[in-house]
């Protein structure tokens, strides 16, 4: 898979090298680039917001900046596809970012960390990433998606998360302030899939946090980037119930036990005594999800519960 991140505070996505991001980058089975679409703004103060038209508070991104980074990443990932598992692990714990003045700030995604960026313009360094394939790979089997961060957006729930992990090429597009200009969007439209996605009923101050949260959820679920995958089929928001409670050694700890069935070694008393405690569970904290429960799925002894 393909991870195109376009905000103008790249720094702010500098946690994704991390933990079992930065492996699975590392071990080629994710490609992941940040671009700042400040790099591709004209005006000698490099202007990427404005006033919004018909008033209000705070400022709106303008739509050109943020065309020519979409472009720019569509461009390279093109004359990338198919190539994300035959990438070499060198170059591919870099995390790029192009900095305020169009040239890439750190560098590229196909040469060693540390290595100077050879880029001269924002046009160059993504040029310089297309141009980095051998040969050209397969034909995307559909356009990318672009995942729009936003509080008006769709909820994204585990399932989007699911959908996400099967594309071949993600975009992130971490709006500021008030907002994209709409325009942008429907243009967008005509090149890409566009998802406006929202992490709940909350404001952020803009995309980024919630694009390390998506990123995170998404690339979990990439085949490989998880040691163990039978520890996913078990997870909450998996099965429609939340986990079960866990515990481990000692026995006994500030005079708290470990509750009986789980030292019985009576697997099937385990695995009900566990049922029973998600189903518990999910009930208080989350009635909503109980509601939600398909009664077919329900057994006997859980409507006992
Ligand atoms: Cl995705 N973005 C912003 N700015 N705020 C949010 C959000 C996203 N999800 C919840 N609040």
């Amino acid at each position: 898979m393909r991870i195109d991140v376009l905000s103008i505070f790249p720094e702010y996505l500098a946690p994704l090298r991390l933990s079992l991001i930065g492996k699975a980058v590392t071990d080629g089975l994710l490609r992941l680039q940040v671009t700042d679409p400040r790099s591709f703004a004209t005006d000698r103060h490099r202007t990427v917001d404005d006033t919004p038209y018909g008033g209000g508070a705070g400022m709106v991104m303008k739509p050109e900046p943020w065309a020519q980074a979409l472009e720019a990443v569509l461009r390279a990932g093109t004359s990338d596809a198919g190539h994300g598992g035959t990438r070499p692990a060198a170059g591919s714990t870099a995390v790029t970012a192009r900095d305020a003045t169009g040239h890439a700030a750190a560098a590229p995604a196909n040469s060693a960390p540390g290595t100077p960026a050879p880029g001269t313009s924002a046009a160059d360094a993504a040029g310089s990433l297309a141009g980095a394939s051998a040969e050209p790979g397969p034909a995307a089997s559909s356009r990318p998606v672009l995942v729009v961060p936003s509080p008006a957006g769709e909820v994204f729930t585990q399932e989007v998360a699911y959908e996400l992990a099967e594309e071949e090429h993600l975009v992130f597009a971490c709006g500021r302030y008030e907002g994209i200009d709409e325009r942008f969007l429907d243009w967008a439209r005509g090149e890409v899939r566009v998802r406006p996605l929202s992490l709940g009923d909350y404001v952020l101050n803009g995309g980024e946090v919630a694009v390390l949260a998506m990123v995170e959820a998404v690339t979990r679920l990439i085949p490989g980037v998880i040691g163990n995958p039978e520890s996913l089929a078990e997870e909450s928001h998996t099965g429609g119930l939340l986990e079960y409670p866990v515990y481990t050694k000692p026995a006994e700890w500030r005079e708290r036990t470990v509750p009986d069935t789980l030292l019985s070694g009576n697997h099937a008393r385990i695995a009900r005594w566990r049922r029973d405690q998600q189903l518990v569970r999910t009930a208080r904290r989350r009635p909503d999800m109980v509601l939600a429960l398909d009664p077919a799925q329900l057994d006997r002894a859980d409507r006992a519960v």
